[in-house]
C-alpha cells in the first residue's frame, strides 16, 4: 500500500493538493472521484463529500487531512526531507500568508466570482474587507518577494500560488505584473509540471 490515498477529480482543487504531493516526494495512490458515482470512502473519510482528501496510512493508523492548505502544510511536516518548511526566521510568513491565503484570498475571489457584494459599511465585519484591499495587500508582498518567504520557496508557495496562479487563469485576479511574475517561477518548477501534465491528461481522458 502507498503511504498517501489522494482523493480527487483532476477538474478541481484537487490539482493543489497533487502538486503538493509531488513538491513532497510523497509515495501516493490517487482514488479519482466521479461527482455523479462518489465512493463510499470518500464521505466516510470527508462527511463534505469534497476532494481533496488525503489519507495517510501510518503505523499507528489512517489520519485523514481536508483542506488543500492543511494538506499542504502537513505534508510539509510529514515528509521533511523535501525540505519544504520554513526555518525559524521565515516562520511568520509562513503562517502568515499561508492563512492569509485560505481565508482571506479564497473569500475575496469566490465572493466576487459570485457576484456577492459586501454591504456599503460592512467592509469592518467580513474578514477580507473588500477585493481590492485584499489583492493589492497580496500583491504587495510579491512586489517585494520572490516567495512567500522570500528567495526561499516553501510549500505555502504551493497553497499561496495556486490561489494566484489560478487566479490569473481564469481571470478571477488582475495579471498585475508581481503575480505574473510569481507564478512564473512556480511553473517552472518540475514538481508543478510534473502534477499539472498528470491532471491534464486525466481531464483529456474525462473529455472522452
Ligand atoms: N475548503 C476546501 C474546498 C474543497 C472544494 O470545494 N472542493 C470542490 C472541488 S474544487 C468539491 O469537492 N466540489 C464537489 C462538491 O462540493 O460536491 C479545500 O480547500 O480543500
Amino acid at each position: 500500500m502507498a503511504d498517501y490515498t489522494f482523493f480527487t477529480n483532476p477538474m478541481s482543487r484537487g490539482q493543489i493538493a497533487r502538486w503538493a504531493l509531488h513538491e513532497a516526494g510523497a509515495d501516493y495512490e490517487q482514488v479519482l472521484v466521479d461527482w455523479t458515482n462518489r465512493p463510499p470512502a470518500l464521505a466516510a473519510a470527508n462527511p463534505m463529500g469534497k476532494v481533496p482528501v488525503i489519507v495517510h496510512h501510518t503505523a499507528d493508523g489512517d489520519r485523514v487531512v481536508t483542506e488543500c492548505a492543511a494538506i499542504c502544510a502537513y505534508l510539509a511536516e510529514m515528509e521533511p526531507e523535501a525540505g519544504l518548511l520554513p526555518n525559524d526566521a521565515q516562520m511568520a510568513d509562513y503562517y502568515r500568508w499561508m492563512f492569509f491565503a485560505a481565508g482571506p484570498v479564497e473569500q475575496a475571489i469566490v465572493g466576487k466570482s459570485m457576484g456577492w457584494e459586501v454591504p456599503e459599511g460592512r467592509e469592518g465585519m467580513v474578514g477580507f474587507g473588500s477585493f481590492e484591499r485584499t489583492l493589492t495587500t497580496l500583491e504587495g508582498h510579491f512586489t517585494t518577494h520572490n516567495y512567500v518567504c522570500g528567495d526561499h520557496f516553501t510549500m505555502a508557495d504551493v497553497y499561496v500560488g495556486s490561489q494566484v496562479d489560478w487566479g490569473l487563469t481564469f481571470g478571477s485576479i488582475p495579471p498585475e505584473p508581481a503575480f505574473v511574475a510569481y507564478a512564473e517561477r512556480l511553473q517552472a518548477r518540475p514538481a508543478y509540471k510534473t502534477a499539472k501534465a498528470i491532471d491534464n491528461a486525466l481531464i483529456e481522458e474525462f473529455r472522452k
